[in-house]
């Protein structure tokens, strides 16, 4: 159903892809008949990269069949559109989650869809609908207590700094490779008769750079969101879930970052009285379980006299 896509056939409106019957197919992974979903008011999700390696897309479809909302805003970069035009990557998981998105959005979910800069090419369909899901290039969202929040991707304000984008997402791991690379190198330039060279002191220069960079870019988009008047910003991008308070004017102003599905698996989600709060999901499932053995556990203590 989202075959001219993939092929980077992106057209124009009138060759949109016919998704009315999406439902007569079944999702391979199959929805389970589980009538208990945590309710919320406002689900965020953002940085799905479908159409890549690095999509954890069971840990998604887990999130999807376990939760419901009023209001879903998908924040940008869902579908990877620059690298499926490289190589298409598109396993039946990933058609799932676009199967579960719509089939939401037929339940009654509002569904508002922001692209961002990896799925820009349907930036283009702004003010459009397809199948319930709403194209905006932003949105004002307002809670249950009343705050009004500009709801945005977030590429817009990283042309500064993109350069050294990749780095925020550089971890221990990657620095510790590189210590053992800097040793390397530097038994060779030894026996060649060079000097020592610290290729990790570069790493740990660019890492904290990584991170200024992360603190810059959330008082950038909250400034900017101060700009506009609203009181609070939420945005993706920079996959890194977060919540930090910012005063701007002697006005305060609050940043939320739903984090990403490749390597946090964040969502950023209003309970009814308008509360937020940032989800990780892998967490929520290990809670979730210890629950279920501990209600095993309460069943057969109590079957016990039962059975005596
Ligand atoms: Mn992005």
């Amino acid at each position: 159903m989202f075959g001219d896509y993939l092929e980077g056939n992106f057209g124009n409106s009138s060759d949109l892809p016919d998704i009315s019957g999406f439902d007569q197919h079944e999702p391979v992974i199959p929805e389970p008949r589980r009538a208990e979903r945590r309710k919320f008011r406002t689900i965020w999700i953002s940085d799905v990269h479908l159409g890549t390696k690095g999509c954890n897309a069971d840990l998604l479809i887990d999130f999807l069949d376990n939760t419901d909302s009023e209001v879903m805003y998908l924040v940008g970069d869902i579908i990877d559109g620059w690298r499926l035009k490289k190589k298409l990557y598109w396993p039946a998981a990933h058609n799932d989650i676009v199967w579960r998105i719509l089939k939401r959005a037929k339940r009654g979910t509002r569904i508002v869809y922001i692209p961002g800069n990896h799925d820009e090419m349907f930036r283009q369909f702004t003010g459009l609908n397809f199948g319930g899901v709403e194209v905006q290039r932003a949105a004002f969202h307002e809670t249950a207590d009343g705050r009004k929040l500009l709801v945005l991707h977030g590429d817009e304000f990283d042309t500064v700094m993109l350069a050294h984008r990749w780095l925020a997402f550089v971890g221990d791991a990657a620095y510790t490779a590189l210590m053992g690379l800097n040793q390397w190198v530097n038994a060779v330039r030894q026996r060649l008769g060079l000097s020592y060279w610290s290729l990790s002191k570069m790493a740990k220069h660019k890492v904290k750079n990584a991170v200024e960079f992360i603190s810059q870019y959330e008082e950038i988009v909250a400034r900017a969101a101060a700009q506009r008047g609203v009181d609070g910003v939420v945005c993706g991008h920079i996959h890194t879930a977060e919540h930090r308070m910012f005063t701007h004017d002697g006005k305060s102003i609050e940043y939320w970052n739903d984090g990403d599905w490749v390597e946090g698996c964040n969502a950023l989600v209003e309970h009814e009285d308008g509360r937020m709060e940032i989800l990780h999901w892998p967490d929520e499932i290990a809670r979730r379980e210890r629950d279920a053995a501990e209600d095993a556990t309460f069943e057969s203590e109590r079957a016990v006299p039962a059975a005596a």
